[in-house]
């Protein structure tokens, strides 16, 4: 009978649910491996990149379980997002049902894949449960000062009607509609993640090695750490009158950061963003004209990232400020391209040395003064890098370094600027005025202001009563929800009706997956459990999380280790970002219409075969090409392994083979499947290139085609059936049963009688030093190695007396001669 898939299929899934085979083990003392794959939106059904995640993940998890170590490999679902609501608006489903219906309907696509996820961790982010130990969280982090509330301007998107952080949005727009983001002031919960910033940069250096270099890299431009000076202007005596200001008010003078302190005397005009006090106050007291007026409004309604993709704009705003060194008169300028939350918001122009301050002096035809000069040659009119400073009195001759430090030195010495260091990232604004999320647990009271709910009342769970119509939030628009008593003193409060970015829920369900779930209902995380499983062995997900997802988890780890939660520094020690799954050069996706159904695939061909299929068609890292007749090609290669299996004696016994004694194809079979072997090994420890394993077993399975000893071929099954089971679990149980009644022959070593060659090649070194190499056959005894060495070497020997011959076992032949 040949390869039924479906049966032999079905039949395993079975077996591996009844035996609970892919629960971890209670025994903490074992080796661990903790392999996550990133768990998905309960979108309705997996999609080709879920298919490729979860092949590369279950290898891995099946490899380990192989190798004995105790395995956690968990599934979830990020299930708390607009998409459900948007389905509840055009289907009149509720966000709840139509979620866990799709839970239900991925959870049995997911068995029918054979992945070996543990059944008794599965969670949704929106369970009651897990909504309740975040709540806790959220409400830890506050007392800790690492959550607050303020009024920003935000991103907000007009087609879901909600706030999105900097991070989800992509080329202005919406990441998950694509509509145009507009921005708008808003009050909303920060979390402090800026408080870990350093740490946040430092601890890439832990991870390097271990995570792919892009990613370090995204998330180190992220951090964007710079150094430099912060010092203030004064605005000129006119100016500050002009403006209606006292001599004294503070808006008289501003700050402006600089990484190059040593392009002070560069300066020609001073940059304030759109956003600046003091454009506001020359607004307020009319000294804008009506074109300036309209062109500062047209661009605060950009986000930053449209301002940036705009040309360079702006406006001269009639006023001037004083040199802090020359005492020089320098011109006021708005412009689009200075960040309104970045630094101070102001800057001090240097045409001549920063590309943007040199494209806005062209634009507008400022003054460009030059004085950075290459070390040799001459500069253009434009000169970006290091060089020597030149037109600076106080620095002039010294390299950029040190006149930074000369000039940072003389600001703090005079008390008018500092050393300071800045990050490009912000604080992560957390709040969503969405009704599919976890409440933040705040109330609000009369009397007693911004009050956390009381531990003993959470969850504070979603009404279900909930009319959702795609305007406004739902929790703010429902009849009685909100209300209810302050925890502090117990008056009539207000429910916060914000719910949570639901990177929230997925900065931590690492953890809660390695809680033991027999305590998940009375503690958040397990101590134990905690202290055993993490961090994450091997977490395998997209790259389109490179920034956002990997950064607030480990912003969580960091917090919940300062809590007590958790041990070590970081929660992924070793992260692989698979590629994007394409059909004819495009990435298969819903709206471009060109994907092909997993289950579709998995009913024609078999699971097995969708596996092998992703793992062999591209490395894990790289983009995947779909190609119909390369499934076809893993298809029939399970077809051949079956039908080879039929002709294999079942046993209980591996046999015991003497290599020397075999034929020279037989050695070449044998040879051939402990390279796979060897293959393995690297695949699983380095590479991750599966393909390469799964052509290891393609040529191993040709090779003992091609002989005849029934010993090799048993040997050499029960070997690849061991490689090929993480690929095609099904299969691959199937045959080791017929065959060997899944019997345990031990773990799988390399043996080195086969990497033995039958001849060795050998170097002549006379006195040490190397004059040739020649070629013996490896059977040979010593005494006849260095005989036969004698006759190569005869030339350089000659008449010369030999004091001394050494064999270097398998390396070289050395002859001591006098003279
Ligand atoms: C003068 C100067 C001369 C600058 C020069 C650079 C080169 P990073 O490395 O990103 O921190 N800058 C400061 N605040 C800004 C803001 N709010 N929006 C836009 N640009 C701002 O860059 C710091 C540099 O970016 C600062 O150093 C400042 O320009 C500008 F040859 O000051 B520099
Ligand atoms: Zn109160």
């Amino acid at each position: 009978m040949g390869y039924e898939a479906k049966k032999i299929e079905k039949k395993w899934q079975e077996i591996w649910k009844n035996n609970k085979e892919f629960e971890p083990k209670e025994d903490y003392t074992l080796p661990k491996k903790y392999i996550l794959s990133m768990f998905p939106y309960p979108s309705g059904r997996l999609h080709m990149g879920h298919v490729r995640n979860y092949s590369i993940g279950d290898a891995c998890a099946r490899f380990y379980r192989q190798q004995g170590f105790n395995v956690l490999h968990p599934i979830g679902f990020d299930s708390f997002g607009m998409p459900a609501e948007n389905a509840a608006i055009k289907h009149k489903i509720h966000p709840r049902i139509w979620t866990y219906e799709n839970i239900d309907y991925m959870l049995g696509e997911m068995d029918l894949l054979g992945l070996s996820f543990s059944k008794e961790r599965v969670l949704a982010t929106s369970d009651p449960l897990y909504t309740k130990w975040e709540q806790e969280f959220f409400i830890k982090m506050y007392e800790r000062g690492l959550v607050y509330q303020k009024s920003a301007i935000v991103n907000w998107c007009e087609h879901d009607q909600t706030v999105l952080a900097n991070e989800q949005v992509e080329d202005g727009c919406c990441w998950r509609c694509g509509n145009t983001v507009i921005q708008r002031e808003m009050p909303g919960y920060y979390l402090k993640i800026t408080d870990y910033a350093d740490e946040l940069l430092e601890g890439l250096k832990e991870l390097s090695g271990h995570w792919p270099q892009q990613v370090l890299t995204m998330q180190e431009n992220w951090i964007g750490k710079s150094n430099g000076l912060e010092f203030k202007f004064n605005l000129s005596e006119q100016s500050c009158s002009a403006l209606k200001l006292e001599e004294n008010s503070e808006l008289c003078s501003f700050s402006v950061f600089t990484t190059r302190p040593d392009t002070i005397y560069g300066v020609s005009y001073i940059a304030l963003s759109p956003e600046h006090s003091i454009l506001r106050r020359a607004l307020e007291v009319g000294l804008i004209d009506e074109a300036t007026a309209e062109k500062i409004k047209k661009i605060q309604n950009q986000s930053p990232k449209e301002r940036q993709a705009s040309a360079k704009d702006g406006a001269f705003l009639n006023l001037y400020a004083t040199h802090p060194l020359t005492g020089e008169n320098v011109p006021i300028w708005f412009a689009n391209f200075v960040l309104a939350d970045y630094g101070s918001g102001a800057i001090m122009a240097v045409p001549a040395h920063d590309e943007r301050d040199y494209e806005f002096a062209k634009a507008f035809g400022l003054e460009i003064k030059p004085v950075v000069a290459p070390e040799v040659g001459e500069a253009s009119e434009f000169y970006g890098e290091y060089g020597v400073a030149i037109n600076s009195p106080l620095i002039n001759g010294l390299k950029t370094e040190a006149a930074k430090e000369k000039i940072i030195s003389e600001f703090e010495r005079l008390k008018i600027g500092k050393r300071v260091t800045n990050y490009k990232l912000r604080d992560w604004g957390i709040s969503r005025q969405r009704y599919w999320g976890a409440p933040i647990p705040m109330v609000h009271c009369p009397h007693c202001g911004l009050v956390p709910e009381s531990v003993e009342n959470l969850p504070v769970a979603l009404p279900d009563d909930v009319e959702i119509t795609g305007e406004g939030n739902p929790l703010d628009k429902h009849p009685s929800w909100k209300e209810c008593k302050c925890p502090k003193c117990g008056s009539d409060a207000v429910r916060e009706t914000d719910t949570m970015d639901t990177f929230f829920q997925s900065n931590w369900y690492y953890a809660r997956y390695a809680s033991d779930p027999k305590t998940w209902e009375s503690v958040a995380l397990d101590k134990k459990s905690m202290q055993y499983w993490l961090g994450v062995d091997r977490y395998i997900g997209g790259i389109e999380h490179a920034i956002l997802h990997l950064l607030y988890s480990r912003f969580f780890h960091k917090v919940a280790r300062d809590m007590g939660y958790v041990p070590g520094n970081e929660p992924f020690l070793n992260l692989l970002t698979q590629g994007m799954v394409l059909k004819d050069g495009a990435k298969m996706s819903k709206s471009k219409g060109n994907t092909v159904d997993p289950d579709e695939i998995i009913n024609k061909y078999g699971a097995d075969t969708a596996r092998l299929f992703i793992l062999f068609a591209a490395p894990p890292q790289k983009e995947l090409e779909w190609n119909d007749s390369a499934v076809e090609g893993a298809f029939r290669f399970l077809n051949r392994l079956y039908d080879r299996a039929s002709v294999i004696t079942p046993t209980k016994i591996l046999p015991q083979i003497e290599h020397a004694s075999l034929s020279k194809e037989e050695k070449y079979a044998r040879l051939k499947v402990y390279e796979a072997l060897k293959k393995a090994n690297e695949v699983y420890s380095e590479t991750f290139a599966f393909n390469t394993l799964i052509a290891a077993c393609m040529e191993a399975l040709n090779a003992l085609g091609a002989q005849q000893n029934a010993d090799v071929s048993t040997e050499g099954f029960w070997v690849l059936l061991n490689l090929l089971e993480p690929i095609v679990p099904h299969i691959a149980c199937e045959l080791s049963e017929e065959l060997f009644g899944r019997a345990n022959f031990g773990k799988l070593e390399l043996k080195s009688e086969v990497f033995e060659k039958d001849s060795l090649n050998l170097a002549i070194t006379i006195n040490g030093k190397k004059r040739a190499e020649f070629e013996v056959a490896s059977n040979l005894s010593e005494d006849e190695i260095i005989s036969q060495a004698k006759i190569v070497a005869s030339k350089w020997l000659e008449a010369k007396e030999i004091i001394k011959q050494i064999y270097v076992k398998n390396k070289l032949v050395n002859f001591v001669i006098k003279g």
